[in-house]
């Protein structure tokens, strides 16, 4: 078995003026392409070919650059276009127990865009900002370096990713240059917190 690229549920242009196109492109044509490719040559005639990407994730020896940086840059990157949407075309706000969860950890949903976007800022160099639940239906907010992600083990961030922010600069650079500040506002525009409640739901049932 060998991991495919994912096809998008929307095209490239659907996410601006927020996420602009030639990004959208380049980040799914040959960044999300080559983790996708790299993931399957790590593992190709190893016992990991017939895993999962969350068992190879959780039994990931952190020691093995090239299984983590590509086994992460895949997941992630797939998380990542899950929870994204056409502006015109998603839910705009957390509802119900879910957005219950949220206040309870966050104090508000404002509160918790407020912390996100703080974390995603502070991240140095490349790397994500994660949105995390438990099965005890607490979230939280945390941060990881390069491709690392909150699945992997020790990586001291425990518990499950619902929402990631790509904050590498071939996520932005083309339309925000250094201001990431300005493209971490954008990405608030274009998540569907339909499908990052999919994702809740799934982790406390
Ligand atoms: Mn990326």
């Amino acid at each position: 078995m060998s991991f495919k690229l994912p096809k998008l549920s929307y095209s490239y242009h659907a996410l601006e003026p927020h996420f602009d196109a030639k990004t959208m492109e380049v980040h799914h044509t040959k960044h999300h392409a080559g983790y996708t490719a790299n993931l399957n040559m790590a593992i190709e005639n190893t016992e990991l070919a017939d895993q999962s990407i969350e068992e190879i994730l959780a039994q990931l020896d952190l020691e093995n650059k090239a299984l983590r940086n590509n086994a992460g840059g895949y997941y992630n990157h797939n998380l990542f276009w899950e929870i994204l949407g056409p502006p015109s075309d998603l839910e705009k706000a957390p509802k119900g127990e879910f957005l219950e969860a949220i206040n309870a950890s966050f104090k508000s949903f404002d509160a918790f865009k407020s912390e996100f976007s703080k974390t995603s800022a502070s991240v140095f160099g490349s790397g994500w900002a994660w949105l995390c639940s438990s099965k005890d239906c607490s979230l939280c907010i945390c941060s990881t370096a390069n491709q690392d992600n909150p699945l992997m083990p020790g990586i001291g961030c425990n518990c499950t990713p619902i929402l990631g922010l790509d904050v590498w600069e071939h996520a932005y650079y083309l339309n925000y240059q250094n201001r990431r500040p300005d493209y971490i506002a954008a990405f608030f525009n274009v998540v569907d917190w339909g499908k990052v409640e999919k994702r809740y739901q799934q982790i406390i049932s």
